[in-house]
């Protein structure tokens, strides 16, 4: 049997893509030397896979993108939105400027919307389509990598019903629209690829179809269905193809969704074992013509596979389907490159993981066990003397840990009534109507990064580190003083990433130096790894907590990571139920606010802006989800006192999606993004009955631009119009570790000016 990937990451070993594409978005190189850059690492990508044995026809992903994988297709598509009209060319295709315009924005022409795609941490470029976006197969950028590949390559493109399902209807769309109207359009253009695959000598095209695994989009599940049947039944029929590999990664497509496309001639399909169930053998019958790739090797999580668990489930699938594949669940770019460079990871630790090079080999490993069982037997026995050393390691598990979450008990959280809580923050806080504040990091300066840069080269020592860290605190909170904010941040210069600071301090985790994943575009994150029993050695925030209250008499917020967000930004042991992972962080967390409410702390944020991308795909999954979730919420702050204020901050405008969720989280405070969506969100919110304090962001952060005093009082305005103006609070839409201090400045003293405009009018 043939072994496989279903996608490899393509930012690089060493993030060269991402430099590659900084450098000339920032002029330090030209578009030959660009080009050049990029061929470079197409053909090193190609020839490491090839080094990885995997060099057997179609045995490769042709799947390196610029930016995006739904980017790329949308410009193959020539699906460019009205506002970018004037950089189509006469054929109806962008060159790489004008897809990076569409991926990055100009002047007030706004960016394509980033979105999660599926329950990963990776963000894709959302396709504007309506009735009159042109859609038809203006470019084929997979042939560049089929040259290069050979007949070992096999090009990968989001299937046409996910790109559709993935799409929001252009604003001139009529009501009710979806965008999965315009298959008929996509199916053109996907004929044309296949047959311009087909005649470049191509054996396998593989189409990505996750959308057939979620039953949570706007169209219902039959609708879905009804597209893919139509969807695979005409590609199926064509004449002049390669075969078709339809994959479904990222959970389980069903039985509703095997037998749908099951019945239509495409040649194989990929079946997510990992996160899906692994069908019965009756199940699986209707698939016993087809080519079976399954997915038993995980690509979301970095632990090695259990070969001889694996081993059973191929076996299984192969009495019924003889013509079964190996290989990874997903697409590889979740997971780092390679674990054996990782040498500041405790070895034990180490031995335990399985990055994307180490994944190809074991996929490697189970095709040969699979037709040859005796072959592998010494990979079987290292395999499993390497599980047994995780299992019984003694961090792993250990009894005090258990012992306390073992003891939770419901009381724990619950905290006084919120009637009760804000009489007594009301006192205590004295804070005006329209609190102003901001969530909590303040740009972060080349200083303070050199400064990082040089404590971890061992170039200065801890306590000079320590003073740095301190100035800035000090400029910041001097600054807020200035600007006349009510509840003041430290600003975060001590954290590089909001997850690896508590990450670093806590027991249980690991952290990588260069296990970088792609985020979105040439933006990357260093998800920490989740091992064992998590407990909290010694208070993480505490000493920066309290010197930047020291500093001043107005309130300082005291900065957490909530549970939710900790575990959905790092890899997550698979060997515990997640919900033991998150009540173990909800405990040290938990600590962690006892002892900044000890320190004189009285408003304290646990930031929860992940708590949307876990929600499971699945309906039936949900509840079970925010109980878990809210709960460990709710045991971090649940010991908090009466008159402690807990604020918590969510980062996306779908805030509707999950409003009942938050209210659940019974926080006194929540600021959420809301400039983008101008407010549209709050009349639901007022509806639903919510009755605590809300920050509806006035500043969209993820721009540089400065908006008005005029567009911030009018956003105010529309807040305190839909509200309870006594719930109002005001404050930016996100953090401002992304922005420069001008525009920080700048908008802050708008921000202040707009609040004391707005109280004046409420209070005339
Ligand atoms: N931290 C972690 N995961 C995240 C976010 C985060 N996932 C979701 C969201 N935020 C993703 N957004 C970003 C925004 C910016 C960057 C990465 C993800 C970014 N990264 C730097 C880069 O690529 O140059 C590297 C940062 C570093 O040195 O750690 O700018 O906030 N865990
Ligand atoms: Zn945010």
């Amino acid at each position: 049997p043939a072994a496989t990937i279903a996608g490899y990451p393509r930012i690089g070993a060493n993030r060269e893509l991402k430099r590659t594409l900084e450098h000339y978005w920032s002029g330090k190189i030209d578009r030959s030397e660009f080009d050049k850059e990029v061929s470079d690492q197409i053909a090193k990508r190609i020839n490491h896979l090839k080094e990885l044995d995997l060099d057997s026809p179609a045995s490769q992903p042709a799947d390196f993108f610029l930016y995006d994988q739904v980017l790329t297709l949308t410009c193959a598509l020539g699906a460019v939105p009205q506002r970018f009209g004037n950089l189509v060319r006469p054929d109806g295709s962008l060159d790489v400027d004008g897809e990076f315009t569409l991926a990055r924005g100009i002047d007030d022409k706004a960016a394509l919307e980033m979105t999660k795609w599926f329950d990963t941490n990776y963000h894709y470029l959302v396709p504007e389509i309506g009735p009159y976006v042109p859609i038809s197969a203006v470019a084929n950028p997979w042939l560049e990598q089929v040259k290069v590949a050979g007949e070992a390559a096999r090009p990968v493109l989001v299937g046409p019903v996910t790109y559709l399902l993935g799409a929001k209807p252009t604003p001139d769309s009529p009501a009710h629209y979806n965008p999965l109207q315009r298959l008929d359009d996509v199916l053109a253009a996907f004929e044309a690829f296949l047959s311009q695959f087909a005649k470049a000598g191509v054996a396998w095209v593989q189409l990505d179809e996750p959308g057939l695994v979620r039953d949570t989009w706007s169209a219902p599940r039959a609708e879905v269905l009804a597209a893919a049947k139509k969807a695979y039944d005409f590609l199926g029929k064509l004449p002049n193809r390669p075969a078709l590999f339809v994959n479904a990664p990222y959970g389980d497509l069903g039985i509703d969704g095997r037998k749908v496309l099951a019945d239509t001639s495409i040649e194989a399909i990929g079946l997510d074992l990992v996160s899906g169930a692994v069908p019965s053998s009756e199940d699986l019958a209707p698939l016993s013509e087809k080519t079976v790739v399954a997915g038993v090797v995980s690509g979301r999580n970095i632990w090695r596979t259990d070969l001889d668990g694996a081993l059973q489930t191929l076996r299984k699938i192969q009495e019924v389907c003889p013509k079964i594949s190996v290989s990874t669940s997903t697409s590889l770019q979740h997971v780092p490159h390679d674990a054996t460079i990782e040498t500041s990871i405790d070895p034990v630790v180490r031995s335990w993981l399985a990055f994307a090079d180490q994944k190809i080999e074991e996929v490697q490993v189970l095709a040969k066990g699979l037709s040859n069982p005796s072959s592998v037997n010494a990979e079987l026995t290292e395999n499993a003397r390497i599980l047994a050393t995780r299992a019984n390691h003694p961090e792993v598990k250990r009894a005090e840990v258990r012992a306390a979450t073992a003891a939770v008990t419901a009381a724990d959280r619950n905290r006084a009534p919120y009637a009760e809580r804000v009489a007594a923050q009301e006192a205590l806080l004295n804070l005006p109507l329209l609190p102003t504040t901001t969530i909590g990091s303040f740009p972060q300066t080349t200083e303070i990064r050199k400064a990082r840069a040089a404590f971890r080269k061992g170039e200065i020592n801890e306590a000079q580190y320590d003073e740095e860290i301190k100035a800035e605190i000090a400029r910041v909170v001097k600054l807020q003083e200035d600007l006349g904010l009510d509840v003041l941040v430290h600003g975060e210069a001590e954290r590089n990433d909001m997850v690896q600071f508590f990450a670093e301090q806590l027991d249980g985790f690991a952290t990588t130096e260069n296990g970088w994943v792609q985020s979105y575009g040439s933006r990357c994150t260093r998800p920490s790894i989740l091992w064992g029993d998590v407990s909290r050695p010694r208070p993480m925030t505490v000493e920066w907590s309290t010197y930047a209250q020291s500093l001043t008499s107005k309130p300082m917020k005291g900065m957490l990571t909530g549970p939710v967000t900790i575990m959905a930004w790092s890899f997550v042991r698979d060997d515990e139920p997640k919900k033991e992972v998150a009540d173990q962080l909800g405990l040290a967390l938990r600590a962690e606010i006892a002892d900044l409410e000890a320190a004189g702390i009285k408003v304290i944020q646990v930031d929860e802006p992940a708590i949307r991308e876990l929600l499971p795909l699945r309906e039936a999954g949900r509840e079970e989800y925010l109980d878990w979730s809210v709960g460990s919420f709710r045991l971090a702050t649940g010991g908090a006192k009466t008159e402690t204020q807990i604020h918590t901050h969510l980062c996306y405008s779908e805030f509707n999606v999950v409003v009942d969720a938050i209210d659940h989280l019974d926080a006194d405070v929540t600021s959420i993004e809301a400039s983008r969506s101008k407010m549209d969100i709050l009349p639901a919110v007022h509806e639903h009955g919510f009755e605590r304090g809300l920050g509806p962001g006035i500043w969209d952060i993820h721009s540089p631009r400065v908006p008005k005093l005029d567009e911030e009082k009018d956003l105010l305005e529309k807040a305190v119009g839909a509200l309870n103006p006594r719930q109002v609070w005001v404050n930016p839409d996100c953090g401002l570790k992304t922005r420069a201090y001008p525009e920080t400045v700048a908008t802050l003293k708008n921000l202040v000016e707009a609040a004391k405009e707005v109280r004046q009018e409420i209070e005339a």
